[in-house]
């Protein structure tokens, strides 16, 4: 389906005038869909690892991002992720540099997916994303058991306190070292200055304890069968898809990811009367909600997004709705639920084939790079159709 309109656009841009061969030649290439698959099969099997919450006090250094790092499950290389992850989390909330934490977090994921125990930095080396200086580290670690830089990381006080205050609900690493120079270095500390504190922090704070504890499948699938049965209900036309790690399979997620969507809302419902179309679905969604007691607390609400809590059990959860255009439904479900990293690497593989893609739409990207019109899409299979990419079930995205 994805190809026959595909060939019909592309045919339209050659008569156009406007040069996007490669991607002529590339759709249906047999020998890259090959190589492709090779690779499908062995990300196949390494990426059914589950994520788990390794909390306790000696590993107090691995549990403080709010992104969590590759499982130590069946991971014969996990101390080498767990220092990687360590870094990366470090760059990202010190010294603020996305660019090293991606990379570091790259490293990480690489090793987690290699099955078998690296067993110096020049066999790492040969893995995507293992670069000399963590090649280096790799030799450095296995050498001395440690590294010389996270000792030095870890014993400045300033990166321990700012690492803690970014595990709260909305405190990013900006805030932190704003609160931290203000001498505010513990959660003691953020209490007793609560009036330094946004709405969501505030809330952040009060359940720190509750939102850190990973959502074990069973009690996600709780939450969903009471959001799906109240909404459906309301109105049987409605479309819902928790999406996230629980999606991707995981046996326990940070928190609940919902996409909602409507056949009478589409992306040509633009404008003001757009933004009030979603926001009257999304507020009978919520207050249906609260009345059934399931949402217990509103971190934000906004005409698409709704941030906040929710308990069946227990303990408080993170819950996240969002509607989103009827149109774009597949592209949406795509991006949230990821993997980030997985997302990464689709959308660079979608811009070398000439296409840009986002949580909104494919569009092909024509000679001039302005991209074109968005492409219909009907499935999240259609999206890898278009691209040439081998298709990947949600299982198989946790890379
Ligand atoms: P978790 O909640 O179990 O920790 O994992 P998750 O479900 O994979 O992560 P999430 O933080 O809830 O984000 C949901 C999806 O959103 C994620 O799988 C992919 C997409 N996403 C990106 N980039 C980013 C990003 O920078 N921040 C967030 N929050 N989500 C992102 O592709
Ligand atoms: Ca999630
Ligand atoms: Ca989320």
């Amino acid at each position: 389906m994805a190809k026959a309109i595909l060939g019909f656009i592309f045919v339209s841009f050659l008569f156009t005038g406007d040069s996007i061969t490669n991607n002529v030649t590339c759709i249906g290439g047999t020998q890259n869909r090959v190589k492709n698959n090779n690779n499908a099969n062995n990300r196949n099997i390494t990426s059914r690892i589950g994520i788990k919450n390794t909390a306790n006090k000696s590993q107090t250094h691995f549990i403080m991002s709010k992104r969590k790092a590759p499982s130590s499950e069946n991971n014969p290389n996990h101390d080498f992720c767990d220092f990687l992850t360590e870094l990366a989390n470090y760059e990202r909330n010190v010294n603020r540099n996305i660019y090293k934490y991606n990379a570091y977090r790259k490293a990480a994921s690489s090793l987690a997916a290699h099955k078998t125990r690296v067993t110096s930095g020049k066999d790492a080396r040969k893995l995507e994303g293992v670069g000399e200086k963590v090649a280096e580290k790799i030799d450095e670690y296995l050498k001395t058991g440690h590294l010389k830089k996270l000792d030095k990381i870890r014993e400045n006080g300033t990166n321990d306190s700012i690492n803690l205050l970014t595990r709260v609900s909305g405190i990013g690493p900006v805030k932190a070292k704003e609160l931290v120079d203000a001498g505010i270095t513990s959660l003691a500390d953020l209490k007793k200055n609560s009036d330094k504190l946004t709405h969501h922090q505030l809330i952040g704070l009060k359940y720190f304890e509750d939102f850190e504890k990973r959502i074990p499948r069973e009690e996600i699938s709780q939450i969903e069968t009471v959001i799906r049965d109240s909404v459906l209900e309301m109105d049987p036309k409605h479309l819902l898809t928790v999406c996230g790690s629980y999606r991707r399979g995981l046996p326990s997620s940070g928190d609940v990811d919902m996409l909602i969507t409507h056949p009478d809302f589409t992306s040509s419902d633009k404008g003001k009367a757009g933004k009030a179309k979603a926001a009257k679905l999304l507020s009978a969604i919520v207050s249906l909600l609260e009345d059934k007691k399931l949402i217990t607390e509103t971190i934000s609400h906004g005409d698409v997004k709704f941030m906040g809590a929710c308990r069946v059990g227990e303990v408080t959860r993170r819950l996240d709705l969002r509607i989103v255009p009827y149109d774009q439904y597949h592209c949406a479900t795509l991006y949230f639920t990821g993997s980030d990293m997985f997302n990464k690497e689709m959308r660079a593989h979608a811009l070398q084939q000439g296409f840009t893609l986002n949580e909104y739409s494919l569009r092909p990207v024509g000679s001039t790079g302005v991209p074109g019109e968005a492409l219909p899409v009907t499935s999240e299979q259609d999206i890898f159709e278009y691209i040439d990419y081998p298709y990947k079930s949600p299982e198989e995205r946790s890379v």
